[in-house]
């Protein structure tokens, strides 16, 4: 232990060695990291602090990996996505969760009505939609069960009630999700990292942009961590830092989010608004509606289509004129190869050439290949040899 330490950061590096809990140890231990001083004499420490998070966080996964394979997850998906209605009590969850879908929940205007998560499935045009909503955020902050339920959705509405402070509960709710390691911000890269037993040096992959270092970079940091047998890929931008983030797991977790501003019956005009959107920052968009009189309740599904970053695409068999009912329910950015991927492991192999008909095509049944990029809308026929 360096001399030169403050004595709060020595207190934290006592309060770190005490505890015996992975996940609490990982806690003090990153506490501990943001005490030290950030100067050259330090660096040593530094490293040996993020080796300790990296291999308490590889131990922690293995357990939650062993827990997960034995454990059903809390509530099965339904439909394109599961999205989670979050908010303070009596915002009006419940009345548009049975305003929005087949579910039945209790209405109420005491507090505290819903007790557990409750699903229903809502149709938007041809796809379905899970909502849950979730038991009223209350002044304990997020539950441990809300928070795993978060991390596995697929996107979140946070509803506030307009004519109740809105603004503040919404900043309230963005807080929860901050501690809870979560963002309403797209990341700029996606970094995934996989083990691969065996493999022993690391394997990285960029598509994208390394900011400010280099792939052997990258390497030696994974090898400074002391972990072994990782591959790591890296879509889009990417700094040393965020791939450091994303080894010790200190990366926020991206989550899609939509602000329903409820109850707009009981306001005049666009009053709340411009405080709301304040306090989204800018970065998650807001719709206005009323679960009560059904104002507003048309532009939710576009709203998550677009928030969730998914897209339809239909395909159609050589010769048939229509195309085959259920759509494909992909990841904006999609290419024809990805579609074809999910419709058949050997689809590519195979692949000839496709024709694409609707927003993505340059006129009606374009010929093109693997890389093209698809639209919501588009129909597709795949020729294969
Ligand atoms: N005027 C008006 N009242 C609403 C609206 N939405 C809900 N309410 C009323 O607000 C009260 C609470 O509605 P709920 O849907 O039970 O609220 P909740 O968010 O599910 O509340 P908890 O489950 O108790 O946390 C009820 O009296 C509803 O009738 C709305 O858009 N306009
Ligand atoms: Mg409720």
């Amino acid at each position: 232990m360096p001399a030169n330490l403050t004595a709060e950061a020595k207190a934290k590096w006592e309060k770190a060695i005490a505890i015996k809990d992975p996940e609490e140890k990982i806690k003090a231990l990153q506490e501990f990291l943001s005490a030290i001083p950030k100067h050259k004499g330090n660096e040593r420490l530094r490293d040996q602090v993020k080796r300790k998070i990296a291999t308490l966080r590889a131990e922690l996964e293995e357990r939650e990996r062993k827990r997960r394979s034995s454990s059903k997850p809390l509530l099965e998906k339904e439909g394109a996505a599961q999205v989670l209605i979050i908010g303070p009590t009596n915002v009006g969850k419940s009345l548009l969760l049975s305003a929005l879908t087949n579910a039945r929940p209790e209405i109420a205007s005491h507090p505290f009505t819903t007790r557990s998560p409750t699903p229903g499935v809502m149709r938007f045009e041809d796809i379905r939609f899970q909502l849950v909503e979730m038991p009223a955020l209350s002044e304990g902050g997020l539950e441990p069960g809300a928070i795993d339920m978060i991390r596995r959705a697929d996107g979140l509405i946070l509803m506030v009630d307009l004519s109740r402070g809105a603004a503040e509960d919404l900043r309230w709710m963005l807080e929860e999700l901050e501690r809870a390691g979560i963002t309403p911000i797209p990341p700029r890269s996606e970094i995934e990292i996989e083990r691969a037993k065996g493999i022993g040096e690391p394997r990285v992959f960029v598509s994208g942009r390394l900011l400010g270092c280099t792939i052997d970079d990258v390497k030696r940091m994974v090898l400074g961590l002391g972990l072994r047998d990782l591959v790591v890929r890296i879509r889009g931008d990417a700094s040393l830092g965020d791939i450091e983030d994303a080894l010790l797991r200190t990366r926020k977790t991206y989550k899609p989010c939509l602000v329903l501003a409820n109850k707009s019956d009981l306001v005049r005009g666009q009053e709340g608004l411009a405080r709301l959107e304040e306090a989204a920052g800018g970065a998650i968009p807001i719709i206005r509606v009323s679960a009560l009189t059904g104002e507003g309740l048309g532009f939710i599904g576009p709203g998550l289509l677009r928030a969730l970053g998914i897209i339809r695409v239909y395909t159609k068999e050589p010769n048939e004129r229509e195309p085959s009912g259920e759509p494909f329910i992909l990841k904006a950015g999609s290419r024809v190869a990805d579609l074809a991927r999910r419709i058949h492991s050997s689809l590519l192999e195979n692949y000839k050439y496709a024709r694409v008909w609707g927003p993505s095509s340059k006129y009606p049944g374009e010929r093109v290949g693997p890389s093209h990029v698809l639209m919501d809308g588009d129909v597709v026929e795949i020729r294969t040899k």
